[in-house]
C-alpha cells in the first residue's frame, strides 16, 4: 500500500487542499462539502465502487489498526474511528489554515501538524525562506516526522503551494529542501501555482526566479500551473454550461474554488495509480524515473480530459472513437494547465506518460500511444519508451478520463519568460531591499537563481538541437 504526505503551504497551497480533501473523500463514496457536491449535482458518486476503493483509503488517511474502513460511510465513522490526513498544513497567516479548524472536516486534521502564524510573509519569498524558514525548521520536521512515522511504507511527499507570494514559495521552498535533506530515498512532487503576468503580486517576478530555482533543485516532479491557463479553462467550461458563475468571471476577482478544482482534479488522476486498483499500475514514485531523463529537467507539463468536474464531455462510453477523443483533448492546448504548447513547432518531447482511468481498455491506450507518436516530435530515445496505466475506478463523474504527463523543450518559453519579467525589475533593483534586508537573504541568491533556471532552458535547448547520431551500418569483409 502506497502512503503519501501532504503539504500545504501558504494561501493558495491550503486553498487549493480546501477542495482537494472533499474530493479525495467523494472518491471514496463519502461527501462532505456542499459547494462541490453542488457543483457535482448531476453526477454520480462511486458508492459502487465504495468497497474496493476503501482499500485503498490508507494512502492519505491514517486509519487506527482498530478500524474497520469498510463500515466507513460518513463523516462521523472516520471521526469515530479517529482517521487522520496525512496531511501538514503550514501558513505564516491563520485565516486559510483556520478553516481547516472548522467544518465538517475539521476532526481529519490533527492540530499539532498544522503551523501557523500572524501576519504572513508579506509577499516575500525571503521572509518566507530566510525568517520563517529558520524560526519553524523545528516545528515543520517535527510534524513531518510524526505524520511519517504513521506511514508503513511511505511512497511520497505532495507539496502544494504558490510561487507568486511569500509563504507558499519562499516556506515551500525551504520545506522541499527539508525533505531532500532528511528523506532522500522519498520522491517529492510539487504542484506549484504560477502567476498570471498581469501581476496581483508585484515582486512576483524574484520570488517565482527564487522559487523555480529551489523546485528545480530539490523536487522529484514538479507540476506547474499557471493561473492564467486555470482561468481560461473556467471560461470555457463556463461559456458551454452557461453556468451560473460565468458573471464573476468577468470582474478582477479570480474564481479560485473553481480554478482550483481543475488543478485538483488533475492531482487525483495523478495519484490514482498508487491509490486505487488497475490493470497497469503507476505509482507517484515511477513518475521521477520515467519523466526525468536528466537531473534537474524536471518541469513537466500536464493535462487531463476531461478537464474538470462537470464537463460537458460525455465520456461514459467505451466506443473508440469517443476514446479516441479523450485523448485528443488531452494533447490539446486548451487542456494544459501552463498557457504553453508543448507540442509547438521546435519542441521536442522528451518522456511522456498517459494515465487512463475508468472505461479505457489497453487497446484503447495502445491504439493512442501510436497517434501520439505520429502527433508529437520525440528526442532519438522516447518515442518508443511512453508509459502507460490504467487505473479501472473512474473519477467521480465521468467513465473515463486521460491524464497525459509531458516532458516537452517547450517549457523553456516558461523559463525565458520568467527570466525577462525578473530583468525587468531588478535592472531598476525595484523592490530589492526587501529582500536584502532580510538577515540571511543575499543578493546572490538572485543571480544565482537566474543562473539555474538559464542553465535548465541551456540543457533542453541543447538537446533540441542534438543531431540524431548516425551508426553506419557494419560491413562485412
Ligand atoms: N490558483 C490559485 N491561485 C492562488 C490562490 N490563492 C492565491 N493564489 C495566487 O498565488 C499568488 C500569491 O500567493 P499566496 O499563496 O496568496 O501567498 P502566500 O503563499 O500565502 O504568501 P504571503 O501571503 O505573501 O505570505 C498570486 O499569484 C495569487 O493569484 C488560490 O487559491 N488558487
Ligand atoms: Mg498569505
Amino acid at each position: 500500500m502506497s502512503e503519501f504526505i501532504t503539504i500545504q503551504v501558504g494561501q493558495c497551497g491550503n486553498q487549493v487542499g480546501s477542495i482537494f480533501w472533499p474530493l479525495v473523500l467523494h472518491e471514496y463514496g463519502i461527501d462532505s462539502n456542499a459547494y462541490l457536491m453542488d457543483t457535482l449535482r448531476t453526477q454520480k458518486t462511486h458508492k459502487q465502487y465504495s468497497k474496493d476503493l476503501l482499500e485503498a483509503f490508507h494512502s492519505f488517511f491514517y486509519v487506527p489498526k482498530t478500524a474497520d474502513v469498510h463500515s466507513f460511510k460518513n463523516i462521523s465513522d472516520l471521526n469515530s474511528a479517529k482517521v487522520r490526513a496525512r496531511a501538514v498544513l503550514i501558513d505564516m497567516e491563520d485565516s486559510v489554515v483556520s478553516r481547516f479548524k472548522e467544518g465538517p472536516l475539521r476532526k481529519l486534521f490533527d492540530q499539532t501538524y498544522t503551523i501557523s502564524n500572524y501576519p504572513g510573509s508579506g509577499n516575500n519569498w525571503a521572509m518566507g525562506y530566510c525568517t520563517h524558514g529558520m524560526e519553524y525548521k523545528e516545528r515543520i520536521s517535527e510534524a513531518i516526522r510524526k505524520t511519517a512515522e504513521r506511514c508503513d511504507q511511505l511512497h511520497g511527499f505532495l507539496l502544494m503551494h504558490s510561487a507568486g507570494g511569500g509563504t507558499g514559495s519562499g516556506l515551500g521552498s525551504f520545506t522541499l529542501e527539508l525533505l531532500k535533506d532528511c528523506y532522500s530515498h522519498v520522491s517529492s512532487s510539487v504542484s506549484c501555482v504560477y502567476p498570471n503576468g498581469t501581476e496581483d503580486v508585484i515582486t512576483a517576478p524574484y520570488n517565482t526566479l527564487l522559487t523555480t530555482n529551489k523546485l528545480i533543485q530539490n523536487g522529484s516532479c514538479i507540476f506547474p500551473a499557471m493561473n492564467k491557463a486555470l482561468l481560461d479553462i473556467c471560461k470555457t467550461q463556463a461559456s458551454k454550461q452557461e453556468n451560473l458563475y460565468q458573471a464573476s468571471y468577468t470582474n478582477s476577482c479570480l474564481p479560485f474554488q473553481d480554478m482550483n478544482s481543475i488543478l485538483v482534479n488533475m492531482l487525483l488522476h495523478l495519484t490514482c495509480g498508487s491509490r486505487l486498483p488497475g490493470s497497469l499500475n503507476v505509482d507517484m514514485s515511477d513518475l521521477a524515473t520515467n519523466l526525468v531523463p536528466y537531473p534537474h529537467l524536471n518541469y513537466i507539463f500536464s493535462s487531463v480530459s476531461p478537464v474538470d468536474l462537470v464537463s460537458s464531455f460525455i465520456s461514459n462510453s467505451t466506443n473508440p472513437k469517443l476514446q479516441d477523443q479523450l485523448f485528443t483533448n488531452a494533447w490539446s492546448r486548451n487542456n494544459q494547465l501552463l498557457k504553453i504548447d508543448p507540442f509547438q513547432p521546435g519542441s521536442l518531447i522528451l518522456s511522456a506518460v498517459h494515465l487512463a482511468r475508468g472505461n479505457s481498455s489497453l487497446s484503447d491506450l495502445q491504439r493512442n500511444v501510436v497517434r501520439f507518436q505520429n502527433k508529437a516530435n520525440f528526442t532519438p530515445w522516447s518515442k518508443e519508451a511512453i508509459k502507460l496505466g490504467l487505473c479501472s475506478i473512474p473519477p467521480a463523474g465521468h467513465s473515463s478520463s486521460v491524464l497525459c504527463l509531458l516532458n516537452s523543450s517547450a517549457i523553456t518559453h516558461m523559463f525565458v519568460n520568467m527570466i525577462q519579467n525578473f530583468q525587468k525589475l531588478y535592472k531598476r533593483k525595484a523592490h530589492v531591499h526587501h529582500y536584502t534586508e532580510i538577515t540571511g537573504f543575499d543578493e546572490s541568491f538572485l543571480m544565482e537563481s537566474k543562473e539555474t533556471v538559464f542553465e535548465t532552458y541551456e540543457r533542453y535547448i541543447e538537446i533540441q538541437n542534438q543531431k540524431p547520431v548516425e551508426i553506419p551500418r557494419l560491413q562485412l569483409i
